[in-house]
């Protein structure tokens, strides 16, 4: 089984590589970058561990940030295991719901529990895994703790049970994805919503993947017509921005559901 590990910059990525996995099958760099690679194996079992580049977003703002939707778009792998900063969790969740919009079996990792804590930060982490439909392991990865229960999780065949949670991001989004999927004629296996959103989003690796299948003239049609219609009566001024405001308040009604803030931070 591979395993690919992805989150934001500084959610303790590496030590919970270090943790989870004993050898290292193959160290390496990405191809067209100075990234390295690395693959660990699991120290129970044969799963493998894939650590990718920290990032906020899919949407990348460097070539080296450009590894992840290429790794998503081209090499095939099992599940994601998201590491997620309990402390940081606004933020995160950024990334963690374009994952979900992927569409790949996803567990997280709820990092930094310790940090959060200190700061008067509770995340129920059950409601967390019932509000996404992904389960979620509290850990933290500096001590180890929770870190088997999270090799565990990650490596027992996946069964899907639970719908995952859905960003609203309006009617004129919904018909940019109805579209996609008709342009598209089922030639592609990734999920038509994720590409789509990417697409609108000016991720340049998703748009290079569907010229693949579909006529530029008939991408950038899509992309004008639906930031047309999207921008229209809109204080925002880019689709993209317009995309992140819906993130962001679908991110403000889960934090108001899984997260308690005590006393003076
Ligand atoms: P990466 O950038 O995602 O690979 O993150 P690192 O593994 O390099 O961790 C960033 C920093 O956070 C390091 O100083 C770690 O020791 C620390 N760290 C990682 N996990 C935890 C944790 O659960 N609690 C605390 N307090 N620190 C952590
Ligand atoms: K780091
Ligand atoms: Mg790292």
């Amino acid at each position: 089984m591979d395993i690919a590990l992805l989150g934001n910059p500084n959610t303790g990525k590496t030590s919970m590589f270090n943790n989870l996995t004993g050898s290292y099958e193959y160290v390496g760099n990405w191809s067209g970058v100075t990234v390295e690679k690395k693959v660990g194996i699991f120290k129970q079992g044969a799963a493998k561990l894939i650590d990718l580049p920290g990032v906020y977003s899919l949407n990348p703002l460097s070539k080296d940030e450009g590894v992840v939707t290429r790794f998503l778009l081209d090499d095939p792998f099992d599940r994601m295991l998201n590491i997620v900063d309990a402390s940081q969790l606004e933020r995160n969740l950024h990334l963690t719901l374009q994952l979900i919009e992927f569409g790949s079996p996803l567990i997280i990792g709820l990092n930094m529990i310790d940090v959060a804590k200190n700061r008067g930060i509770q995340v129920d982490d059950e409601k967390l895994s019932s509000v996404l439909g992904v389960e979620v392991v509290p850990v933290v990865a500096r001590t180890g703790r929770g870190c088997k229960d999270l090799a565990e999780a990650a490596t027992t065949p996946y069964r899907e049970t639970k719908k995952q949670f859905q960003v609203d991001y309006g009617e004129e989004i919904d018909k940019a994805i109805t579209k996609l999927e008709q342009l598209l004629q089922g030639e592609s296996s990734h999920s038509t919503r994720w590409l789509t959103l990417q697409l609108l989003e000016g991720n340049p690796y998703v748009k290079k993947y569907l010229q693949s299948y579909i006529d530029i003239a008939d991408l950038d049609g899509l992309i004008h017509s639906t930031s047309r219609a999207v921008l229209a009566g809109s204080e925002v001024r880019t689709i993209e921005q317009f995309i992140y405001k819906r993130r962001q308040a679908a991110i403000g009604e889960i934090l108001k559901e899984t997260t308690e803030v005590k006393g003076n931070r």
